[in-house]
């Protein structure tokens, strides 16, 4: 069903226009299932978001095309953080695990970045024996892997993965180092990464400037030191939030949560 390689760019803005046009079986809240065969995994996508309604558009224009051909039952939810305080990532991707699930018996969750998009099919946004990290050469590095343990960008954990490693951190306020805490996680707990070829894993990234209230999170270091510690208290068994607003959008679910702030 791929196509192989494609051609990915953000010169031109897309419109939500094209993407209904190029997708007319797509159901409200960005869910699909193929109609001619039972897919062999549930996929929740999750997306951590705040102000980056172009890129969402990119990303739906680009990515909804591939995981039909790519025959998956699947839904986007888009996890926004609502107001102004410092991002946190690894939270937010929490919060969607937990959302997606309570309205569907999702098996297998891809946690995507808003701005990053495969050029080619054949990198299967799907769970794998050991957890997937799927954006393996970025045009951003130079289309290599930055570090050998880099997971960031986009990563699939199937459900079983991810409680084995308690999720993600709730703790990582502010831009790095969340993405390490994860690879400890999975490290620890005697798992590897599993990872396309990197001509297959290739993608791209829309250009921007770092986001307001998402500054370097000076902390990162000490506390990826310590996630063999903290780990098991620290996941997706002490999540806290309040969800503020559910909005089933035709090509995708936005999910606006209160995630609170450093030290709260
Ligand atoms: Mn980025």
């Amino acid at each position: 069903m791929g196509v192989g390689p494609l051609r990915v760019e953000f010169s031109d803005p897309v419109s939500l226009d094209l993407v209904r046009q190029q997708n007319p079986r797509l159901g409200a809240g960005g869910r699909y299932r193929p109609d001619n065969c039972v897919a062999l995994q549930k996929v929740a996508l999750i997306i951590p978001f705040r102000h980056r309604e172009d890129h969402l558009k990119f990303w739906l224009y680009y990515l909804h095309p591939i995981l039909q051909r790519q025959q998956l039952d699947y839904g986007v939810y888009v996890i926004n953080q609502s107001g102004e305080d410092t991002f946190n990532r690894a939270k937010l991707l929490n919060v969607g695990y937990a959302e997606a699930l309570k309205e569907y018996d999702y098996d297998c969750f891809v946690f995507s970045d808003v701005d990053l998009i495969p050029m080619d099919d054949r990198n299967t946004y799907r769970c794998y024996g050991q957890p997937r990290h799927l954006s393996v050469s970025m045009d951003k590095f130079d289309f290599r892997l930055p570090y050998w343990q880099y997971f960031g960008g986009v990563s699939s954990l199937s459900k079983e993965q991810f409680l084995k490693i308690n999720g993600f951190p709730n703790n990582y306020w502010g831009w790095g180092g969340e993405d390490d805490d994860i690879y400890n996680r999975l490290s620890y707990k005697g798992m590897s990464i599993s990872r396309p070829s990197s001509d297959i894993g290739r993608c791209r990234m829309i250009r921007h400037n770092r986001d307001a209230k998402n500054e370097e999170n000076p902390q990162r270091f000490n506390r990826i030191a310590h996630t063999r510690d903290t780990m098991s208290r620290d996941g997706i068994s002490s999540l806290k939030y309040m969800v503020v607003k559910v909005e089933k959008a035709p090509f995708y679910t936005m999910i606006t949560v209160d995630v609170g702030k450093p030290g709260s």
